[in-house]
């Protein structure tokens, strides 16, 4: 099999939300492979309609990596299709073994074309929203080497986006909450994002710039969890809290 047919295979693992076997199993590939088959399988979603709305980050904070094995930043894409409402409803129908995560969302208010440094990122930021992202691994009992997470878009699958603040508000030391049905399940901290979840954004700029995905503006960017995520299934309430920033929930059926 070769990338394009990679690309078709977790393309339709997505859209009927089948788990399949990790390409790492049979085939040896490698980063540039693997986002180029990211790519494809994103051309065609586009292709279907969607709407490519922002990045996600992943791996940014050492619960994540702890809990998934995977050591190395990598970035997917967020199309608008994926928007869960605040509040709303999320199918579980539509998903294979989603879990959750708390995250921090920066809204861009111009495009980046070249990378950018922490010093600049208050020029780029107009806005930053709490907000929680659905991951769901396409390849069957959530398990992937680094290559197969980033060719399967790095498991992104929704996202929730609460309300959105001020560029300039300190999002450093916020405790972070997770939980289901009004039970904490994971807490963590915004510093362990990197350090700064701001340098999320940084590394952002640099990595999709890599593989020629700009950064525009109006486009959101999801900083990466802080905690573990979380299993949830049908008939939970989600919920997540972010101190100042305030909290959002939706509701799994
Ligand atoms: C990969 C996605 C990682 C994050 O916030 O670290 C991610 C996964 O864990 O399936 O979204
Ligand atoms: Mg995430």
């Amino acid at each position: 099999m070769n990338i394009k047919d990679y690309s078709i295979i977790l393309d339709d693992a997505a859209k009927t939300a089948t788990s399949i076997s990790q390409i790492s199993n049979t085939t040896k590939i490698n980063l540039d492979d693997a986002y180029t088959i990211q790519a494809l399988s994103m051309k065609r979603r586009y292709r279907r309609g969607e709407k490519l709305v922002g990045l996600k980050m992943g791996f940014t904070s050492k619960a994540k990596m702890e809990q998934m094995g995977v050591h190395d930043l990598i970035w997917g894409r967020l199309t608008d299709a994926m928007e869960i409402e605040v509040d709303g409803d999320m199918p579980s129908k539509n998903f294979i073994h989603p879990r959750a995560e708390p995250e921090l969302a920066f809204l861009l208010k111009k495009d980046i074309k070249i990378p950018i440094s922490l010093d600049e990122i208050g020029s780029v930021i107009g806005g930053i929203a709490p907000a929680i992202e659905i991951i769901d691994s396409r390849y069957r009992n959530f398990k992937f080497s680094l290559e197969d997470v980033i060719a399967d878009n790095c498991s992104s699958s929704g996202y929730a986006i609460g309300k959105w603040h001020a560029p300039n508000t300190d999002v450093s030391n916020l405790s972070i909450d997770i939980g289901i049905n009004g039970t904490i399940s994971k807490s963590g901290n915004s510093n362990a994002i990197l350090g700064n979840p701001l340098q999320s954004l940084v590394e952002a700029s640099r990595l999709a710039l890599v593989y020629g995905q700009e950064l525009k503006k109006d486009m959101i960017v999801l900083a990466g969890a802080a905690t573990p995520a979380i299993h949830i299934k049908k008939g939970e309430t989600v919920h997540a809290s972010f101190g100042i920033l305030g909290e959002l929930k939706f509701n799994v059926v």
